[in-house]
């Protein structure tokens, strides 16, 4: 299916960046020419570009005091469309005093990420660690109350540019008990962590909300276990969460498990999205890569994955060597698995593409032409990509339909009208065809394309 459009008569209001929308775009992405055509393997050139075409992000830690490093910056906005802070939005260095909070580090971070088009999650609002001493010397009630109004401050200061929030962090204990880990929050009472969620959902009612902890990728272990009876029981009783972070740090000691496809698709079933927060894998063995790429691509709402650092030297681990990249900057052998992973993995089934789209072109000359085509669908989202004609320089104007919302796009930089609805996509030097997924949230219509302007 095929729509034509033309230049845009109507006036509208300068377009700006629509901050509650799960934006993973690939603003400054070498991929050229990388298309989509439905059920097709994708060719994305970058980590980024290439998860997009799937519908995920694939993002990274970032440390704000490396964001003067050239080589680790270049990296970064060449490869990823999603970050993390690693240390910036945690409590210590967001409220080092009670009542008192600091946010220039993680702004910087923010900023840099969504200027480029970059999604940013959010790490994390409580914990048990990393607490500053005033709240680490606190208890009971009083400890409760800060603790809230922490996550309030935070997230609300935060509002709209978050798209997934790290609300509670490793609250569970290791080994067989499945027990929740003792710690001055637990001690505040079992509730403790339904009572953050709730904060965070009023303080941004836009971003999702996750769990997330480590070691709990093994589906047989008692903690993956735990966790689970607590999602499912948040989600009985209403409890707000969206999703669960499986960190995934792997080594000899808490190895890459068999059953890891299980545990994600397990805890999706629940009705939560599921996102690898914090991947290393010690040694960077392509092979173990690529198996947990294939089993986030396996699972419709693993929505994405991030691997904690960049090079080697940037891990909290770095004599294991975990990451993509070496100490230079270049690429290794696991970076190609990875890539090649998102690539040529196999798309979930498709379905019949959308026929409800807009069959007339709205009116008006053009000075260039933009087709759009269906891309890959998959449950709950689907992939559209446009090819420009006629200009290098150019500008589309596309709008989706409520509740329909765009959750990541390729190969141009994107801007949003007030409404979120109306994309205005920019050339941005990747070439002649960018390209985007819509959530569709129960409206499969095809999304209108309405202006093609060269510039
Ligand atoms: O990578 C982080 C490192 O720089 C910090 O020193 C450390 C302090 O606790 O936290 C590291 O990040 C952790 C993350 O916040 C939660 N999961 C485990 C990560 C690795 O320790």
């Amino acid at each position: 299916m095929i729509e034509r459009c033309h230049r845009d008569t109507r006036p509208r209001s300068r377009p700006r960046l629509h901050a509650a929308l799960a934006v993973a775009a690939v603003g400054l992405l070498a991929a050229a020419g990388a298309t989509v055509l439905p059920g097709a393997a994708s060719a994305g050139t970058t980590l980024g570009a290439s998860a997009a075409e799937r519908g995920r992000y694939f993002g990274a830690a970032v440390a704000a005091n490396k964001l003067s490093d050239n080589t680790y910056v270049t990296i970064l906005n060449r490869e990823f469309n999603s970050v993390t802070p690693e240390n910036e939005m945690k409590i210590d260095a967001t409220e080092p005093q009670q009542g008192q909070f600091t946010f220039a580090n993680a702004d910087r971070i923010v900023s840099h990420a969504r200027s480029r088009g970059m999604s940013v999650r959010g790490h994390t609002l409580a914990w048990h660690s990393q607490q500053p001493g005033w709240m680490q010397n606190m208890s009971g009630s009083a400890l409760r109350q800060a603790m809230l109004n922490h996550v309030t401050q935070v997230a609300t200061h935060f509002r709209g540019q978050v798209v997934a929030w790290d609300v509670v962090n490793e609250a569970f204990a290791d080994g067989s008990s499945g027990a929740r880990r003792d710690s001055n929050l637990q001690r505040t009472g079992n509730d403790w962590i339904e009572a953050a969620f709730r904060a965070a959902r009023a303080a941004d009612p836009g971003a999702k909300l996750c769990y997330n902890d480590y070691n709990t990728d093994d589906w047989s272990h008692a903690k993956t276990q735990a966790v689970y009876a607590m999602v499912r029981d948040f989600k009985q009783r209403g409890v707000p969460i969206d999703c669960v972070g499986l960190q995934s740090h792997f080594n000899s000691g808490s190895p890459y498990p068999g059953n890891y496809r299980t545990t994600l698709s397990s805890f999706a079933a629940l009705g939560v999205d599921v996102q690898i927060t914090e991947l290393d894998i010690a040694g960077a063995s392509p092979t173990t890569y690529r198996n947990v790429v294939n089993d986030c691509l396996a699972v419709a709402r693993c929505t994405g994955i991030t691997v904690w650092g960049i090079r080697d030297s940037d891990s909290w681990r770095a004599s294991d060597t975990p990451l993509l990249f070496d100490n230079a900057g270049n690429r290794k052998p696991a970076y190609d698995a990875v890539l090649a992973a998102l690539n040529n993995g196999t798309p979930p089934p498709t379905t019949p593409p959308p026929t409800t789209g807009p069959t007339t072109p709205p009116p008006g000359g053009g000075s260039c032409t933009a087709t759009l085509r269906d891309g890959t669908r998959w449950g709950d989202r689907f992939n559209s990509e446009v090819t420009v004609s006629g200009a290098t320089n150019w500008t589309v104007v596309v709008a989706v339909t409520p509740p329909q919302k765009v959750s990541a796009t390729w190969n141009g930089t994107p801007s949003w009208d007030s409404s979120g609805n109306v994309m205005t996509m920019r050339s941005n030097g990747s070439g002649n065809v960018f390209g985007f997924t819509t959530m569709a949230n129960g409206n499969w219509s095809r999304p209108q394309v309405y202006s093609c302007t060269a510039s």
